[in-house]
């Protein structure tokens, strides 16, 4: 039956850690994914979440969720957003679901705009961007076009006038993705002027602005901060659809957690699009896992422990920026790396883009067990004190050939 189906090529991203796993040398690093990892090298989790899960233990039943989620996760995971004084919040008229973390939010924002949206069935994507919302929107049925992000080679940085060309040249009426914070995979960032530059661009051209908040307080260490973009974008009158993932945020990777809202004209147009988000949501997976929610709701609801999380994404944000700091010494000052890094000190969120080629990514995994995306990206999060020195000489000896 199947002998016509053609093997596929792994994710890129997720294939590095099949690459990773099967290299033996003590020396390995994986730098691949985006996952935190503490000074130790190992994964994290969260002391708000453990102390969440202590409060949740042996006190709830493993019923179903409604087909949109646990609703006191979803209102406090858009208070997050939105902010506590969100006037739409307020009057009712963000329709919000909970979904399989932030892949599952973009899938269900696809089949929606798929499905609903009256203007062209076009979005725009940044160029680079997270591999996966190609096929997330193609998938949905949504044409996917490109506008410029990022200028590569010396002075790598934002490509701004490219990208406020590109989008003053887009088609009117059509969907544009934006990363609200922490861009993946560049780790650069509108400045909050060029995001009210790009408020009325957007507004200029009638494109419906579409955020991805995967990184909500990773980028700056403070999840008010970190949600501008959303949150002016909104002031300026916009109507926006935003996906979130706690994944990062919380360390709930696995577990799936996240939201999909949208702002809406009125509590009653909220009404009409929560009832089709229910319709798109029961024949693909019915409702969200549980666990999770509650494990957020719990952290989001009680202000001492809300308090403490801020205080652990920001320890989070912290220790890789200073891991930038330390890995921009070693390759300027102690080795003198051939180039100009300072943007891995400029780079914000997890990842850093490097500059590195593809032939050199591909020696370092082949000479010094370092592991990274062939773009050339790192998570920033998988250097520490103890694997750092050797990620920059390997890099410096890679950059010599
Ligand atoms: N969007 C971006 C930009 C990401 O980097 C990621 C990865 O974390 C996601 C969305 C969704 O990830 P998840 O489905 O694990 O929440
Ligand atoms: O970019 C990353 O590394 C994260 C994690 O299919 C990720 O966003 C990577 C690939 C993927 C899902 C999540």
């Amino acid at each position: 039956t199947w002998a016509g189906v053609p093997a596929g090529p792994p994710d890129p991203i997720l294939g590095v850690t099949e690459a990773f796993k099967a290299n033996t040398s003590p020396k390995k690093i994986n730098l691949g994914v985006g996952a935190y990892r503490d000074e130790a090298g190992k994964p994290y989790i969260l002391p708000s979440v453990k102390k969440a899960e202590e409060l949740l233990a042996g006190k709830n039943d493993k019923e179903y969720l409604p087909i949109t989620g646990l609703s006191d996760f979803t209102s406090l995971a858009a208070k997050l957003a939105y902010g506590a004084d969100s006037a739409l919040l307020k009057d009712g008229r963000i329709a919000v679901t909970q979904s399989i973390s932030g892949t599952g939010a973009l899938r269900i924002g696809g089949a929606f705009f798929e499905r609903h949206y009256p203007g062209p069935k076009v979005i725009y994507l940044p160029t680079p961007t997270w591999g996966n919302h190609i096929p997330i929107f193609r998938d949905s049925g949504i044409e996917v076009r490109r506008y410029r992000y990022f200028t590569p080679g010396e002075g790598v940085g934002l490509d701004w006038k490219g990208a406020v060309e590109d989008l003053k040249n887009a088609q009117e009426g059509a969907i544009v993705l934006l990363h609200a914070c922490a861009h993946n995979p560049t780790g650069i960032d509108p400045t909050q002027e060029q995001w009210k530059e790009l408020s009325e661009v957007v507004k200029s051209k009638k494109l419906f602005p579409f955020f991805d908040m995967a990184y909500q307080g990773f980028a700056s260490g403070d999840t008010t901060r970190d949600a501008f973009a959303p949150r002016y974008f909104v002031e300026q009158g916009h109507q926006i659809a935003l996906c979130q993932s706690f994944a990062k945020n919380m360390g709930l990777y696995g577990e799936r957690v996240g939201a999909f809202s949208l702002t809406t004209e009125s509590k009653e147009e909220k009404a009409r699009v929560d009832s089709q988000l229910k319709i798109i949501i029961r024949p693909l997976y019915s409702n969200p896992p549980v666990h999770g929610a509650r494990i957020a709701a719990t952290i989001l609801n009680d202000p001492k422990l809300n308090a403490q999380w801020e205080s652990e994404v920001k320890g989070m944000a912290e220790r890789i920026i200073e891991m930038r700091s330390v890995l921009y010494e070693k390759l300027t000052n102690e080795l003198k790396t051939p180039g100009d890094w300072s943007h891995i000190k400029s780079q914000i969120g997890m990842f850093s883009f490097t500059g590195l080629s593809p032939a050199q990514t591909k020696a370092l995994a082949e000479k010094a067990h370092i592991y990274m995306t062939a773009d050339g990206r790192i998570s920033m999060a998988g250097l520490n004190s103890h694997n750092v020195g050797y990620f920059a000489e390997s890099v410096d000896k890679a950059v010599r050939g």
